[in-house]
Formats: structure tokens, sequence, C-alpha cells
């Protein structure tokens, strides 16, 4: 095997974002724009002679042609072997069980998870370590200045490896073992659940509909709800993965997953609906005619997870990143374990589970997941409110309104602005960092600010510090306004804009939470001038 060095110049704007390198295909069309990321990853990482790598990616545009890319850079730059989805398919989860259960050095995912696909859509990509989890920062950070100064990438002169069949081959030296990417992730979801309760729920009469959005998880989904769980086969729509998504959006919630939640919400619905995004880590979670928010479906499961087989020795603690709702804290509080609150994105939780301080972790943005792999989860959040769902003979919504009579309600949404200019975005936020100082003590509307800041986050576990991950405004009676930028676009800008507040009580937890937070909203406008620094007058995605 011959291996070339190819000379290449840096580009300016390889910095990871929230979850890894996301353009649009275009841009990593460009002449060695891929082979830039990678070599950089390769070089940051300086993986020993002869390592294993898994790889593999949601099946979106260009996964492939990629997929052949790394591998012959991979046995270039000396890895020993490299696992492989077959098909070049592993969802995020399943990247993250493999690389844990054969102990590999590390994993790269290719994905842009919830945004779309196509030859205009987007792409990504992204390292994941040994433990199986998103690198962090300081990892990503090296990354990207590695991407600055890169002058030279190495790649094997080989023809392309098969992958649609399981199997191993040489790639020069290297193995490559094609892998099929559902078998070790569906049997690690056996080993948490209790399957056989599920299936006795599945076989009483109570119908499913999960929505896989042409998306990764549909032959996850089939393995798993209709081979193992006894499911019918309609139970799973959108099945099939596309490198498109079938021109769709696969974002699960009530604007994207539309689809699904008008079967729901109709006539005949079923008793159980979700939906999972690209890459298949995140989750929508609904009962006939109701939407579990994913905030309460983190508490929720917080709260029943002795339920589960693989949980019922308890929690050691909770996470949620810090737009996430409180509302998993005041079940954390209930069990007497800690609940810890970090930046958003799933890299931040890593060092937290390796070290055993906490089981559960939890996003707004329909991401849930535990220690089982280091990536957030979609089809377990799934199988875990099927284990709860087998075990207390409960619609959704009644577990979810008892839950909320226990523990309070805690009002919740976010307002996206997307594709916003840059400059508009920076504006707003600007505005509130110069503002924030003279907040605290004043009375806005019915609430008293208490705190305001830029929100910092010191990981206990190795003391690394990062700063600038959104701003708060903090009432005295719990309710809080966050504006962040997104970091995973790619275009323009997205701010968010995260509100809540918090209601103990019960003859008021029916209201709409749009009707409920209307007030938090009209302050968080009014404060941020977000309609004049923008000139948009409602937000794109409310969720
Ligand atoms: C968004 C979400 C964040 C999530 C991230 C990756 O990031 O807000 O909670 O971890 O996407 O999810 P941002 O920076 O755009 O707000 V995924 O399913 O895109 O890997
Ligand atoms: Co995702």
């Amino acid at each position: 095997m011959q291996i070339r060095k190819v000379a290449t110049t840096p580009y300016a704007d390889q910095k990871p974002g929230t979850s890894g390198l996301r353009k649009r295909v275009p841009a990593f069309k460009q002449l060695h724009y891929l082979e830039n990321f990678v070599q950089s990853i390769f070089d940051t990482i300086a993986a020993p002679q002869g390592s294993t790598l898994v790889l593999g990616g949601d099946g979106r545009y260009y996964n492939r042609e990629a997929i052949q890319v790394i591998l012959k850079m991979a046995a270039a730059n000396g890895f020993g072997r490299v696992m492989v989805g077959k098909g070049g398919i592993l969802s995020t989860p399943a990247a993250s069980c493999v690389i844990r259960k054969y102990q590999t050095y590390g994993g790269i995912i290719l994905s842009a998870s919830h945004n779309p696909g196509g030859p205009d859509g987007d792409f990504g990509i992204k390292y994941n370590t040994a433990n199986g989890g998103p690198a962090p920062e300081k990892i990503t950070e090296a990354i990207f200045a590695a991407s600055k100064q890169i002058s030279q990438y190495c790649i094997a002169d080989a023809p392309d490896v098969a992958l649609d069949a399981c199997g191993d081959s040489k790639l020069g030296d290297m193995t490559v073992s094609v892998i099929d990417p559902v078998v070790d992730y569906a049997e690690l979801m056996e080993s948490l659940f209790d399957f056989k309760a599920i299936r006795a729920l599945l076989s009483s009469g109570f119908r499913i509909k999960f929505d896989a959005m042409h998306a990764v998880t549909g032959p996850y989904a089939k393995e798993i709800l209709v081979n193992r769980l006894g499911a019918s086969a309609d139970s799973v729509m959108n099945a099939v993965p596309l490198p498109d998504f079938g021109n769709g959006h696969p974002d699960p919630n009530l604007t994207y997953a539309h689809e699904l939640v008008e079967i729901v919400y109709g006539k005949d619905a079923p008793d159980f609906g979700a939906a999972s995004d690209g890459d298949g880590d995140r989750n929508m979670i609904l009962g006939n005619g109701f939407f579990v928010t994913p905030s309460d479906s983190l508490a929720v499961i917080a709260a029943n997870a002795k339920l589960a087989p693989g949980y019922k020795q308890g929690l050691a603690g909770i996470a949620r990143s810090m737009p996430t709702s409180a509302a998993a804290d005041r079940v954390a509080q209930a069990l007497g374990i800690p609940c810890y609150e970090t930046p958003t994105g799933w890299k931040f939780f890593g060092n937290l589970m390796d070290a055993g301080k906490v089981t559960l972790c939890g996003e707004e943005s329909f991401g849930t997941g535990s220690n089982h792999v280091r990536e957030k989860d979609g089809l377990w959040a799934v199988l875990f409110w099927l284990n709860i769902l087998a075990a207390r003979k409960q619609p959704v919504e009644s577990i979810v309104r008892e839950h909320w009579a226990k523990y309070g309600r805690n009002f919740y949404s976010r307002h996206d602005y997307e594709s916003l200019p840059t400059e508009a975005a920076n504006s707003v936020m600007n505005l509130l960092k110069e503002g924030f100082a003279d907040l605290p003590g004043k009375t806005l509307g019915p609430y008293i600010v208490k705190t305001c800041d830029d929100f910092s986050y010191t990981d206990p576990v190795d003391g690394s510090v990062s700063a600038g991950q959104g701003i708060r405004i903090l009432f005295e009676d719990g309710s809080r306004i966050v504006f962040r930028l997104s970091g995973t676009g790619t275009e323009g800008a997205t701010l968010r804009l995260y509100l809540e507040s918090y209601e103990p009580d019960v003859s008021k937890h029916h209201l709409d939470a749009q009707e409920a937070l209307s007030t938090l909203i009209g302050i968080a406008l009014d404060v941020s001038e977000l309609r004049a620094c923008t000139g948009r007058d409602k937000p794109t995605v409310i969720t």
C-alpha cells in the first residue's frame, strides 16, 4: 500500500461547535476540507500505532464518501483496525456503545444530527474519546488549533472498501471490520429494561407509533420495537434511512415531527408516540394527545428509575444542562441525591458520569441519557418510558399530571430565532451583557430579579472552566430567562430564548405553557430589545 503525503493549507473555520464541526455539504467538498479536519483529529489524539477506531454516521448525504476518505487516512496514520457500521451506519448512541464495549481508542461520528441533509444540506464530523463520549473542550480546541497550522495530510492509495456486508478485510496493514450497527446496541438495551413486561404491554392492545423521520433510528427501532418487543410492523414509521431524510428536517419536536404529532393528536390515536432525530440521540415523548416536555421527561424518568432493571439500585445523581428546567432538581432533592448544572452539550456530562457522580443526564433540547453510554440516547428514552408505562399501567398523561401534583410544575418553553444576521444576534447578547449588572433587585412585572450573569461552569472533576455559556436572569421565585447563541447552526446565528416558571398550585397545572409564560416572555423581549435588534416579531420555532 502506497501512502501519499498531500500538501495542504489551513482553513480558518474548522472550530468544532456544541457537537463537532458542522458545515454545509459544499463546504465539506472544498479541496482537502474534510482531510484537513480528519488529519487535525489524528494529529491531536496521537493514537498509538495499531489502535482501533470506531467509524460510522447517520447515513446522510456524503456519509459514504467521507467514510472512504477516513478509512484511507486511518490506514495511512497507523491505525490497526477500524470498526465501521455496515453501510457506514452507526447511530450516535450506538457508536458510543461500540467504543465502550470493545474498548477502542475512540471513534469518529459523521452527523449533523437534527439539521437537514442532502447536497445542499448539512454534514458534520466529531471525535469521541475512549469513554464513548464527545471529546471535551480541551481536545476540540486542540483540534481547532491543529487545523489552523496544518500543512499536510496522509492518505493511503487504495481502492474503496466494500461496506455493505459484515466481515473483515484489509486496507494495507489495517483491518476494516464491517460490523452490524444494531446488535451490540440492542443487547445493551435488553440488559437495561424489562423487555418481558414491555412485550406484555404491547401484546395487551397498547399501541405505539415511533417516527424514525427517515433517519438513522429506523433499523434500530425495527429490530428492538418490532422484532424483539413484538410491536406491530406499522408501529415504526419513516423507517428507511434516506440521505436527504426524505426532504425532511429530522428534529423530533412538535414543529418538525408534525406527521407523528397529527397522528397522536388525531382520531384513533395510539397510546404512546415517540420520535428521534438524524443521528438517533434525541427523543420526543408523546402520550395520546399529550406532549411531554424533555425537561419533564428527565424528571419523570428520574422519579421512576427504579422500575427499570438497569436502574433498580437507584441513581447516583442527575445532571442537566443549564437551560433545562429545574424539574429534575426537585426529584433529586426528594431522592436526596446531587443535581449538577452544566453548560449546553453532552460533552460536559462525560466527566460526571466517568467519576460516578451521576447516572442520568438531560437537556431541554430533547436529549436524555444515562451512564450506559456517553451520549444522549433517543431509543433508550423511548424504552425507559415503555418500561415505566408497563410497570405503572397508566396513560402517559396521568403519569405526568401525578408528577406535577407531587413536585409542582415547571412551565417551560424555548423560543428560537433562527438564521439571524450574526451582528443582530450579537447585538442582543451584548446589550444584555452591558445591562445585566443593573438588573438585580429590580422589579419586572410580578417578578423581582435575584441575579443576572453570564453562566460559567467549573467542572467538579478536572477543574476546567467553561465561560460565556449563556445569559441568565434569575428571579426570586425561581423563574428564569436565559439567552444563548446556538453552536450547531451552519447559517447565520440562532438565538435561543429559554423561559421557565415554577407553579406549585395544582389548579393551574392544566394551563398551556405559552399562556403561563406570557408575562415572562414579554419581560424577556423588553430587556433584550430583541425585536428592535433583529427586526423579528416572532420566533421561528417554539418548543
Ligand atoms: C443544540 C442543543 C443542545 C444539544 C446540541 C447537540 O445545541 O441546544 O442541547 O446538545 O444541539 O445535539 P445548540 O448549541 O445549537 O443550542 V445534536 O442531537 O445536534 O447532537
Ligand atoms: Co442528534
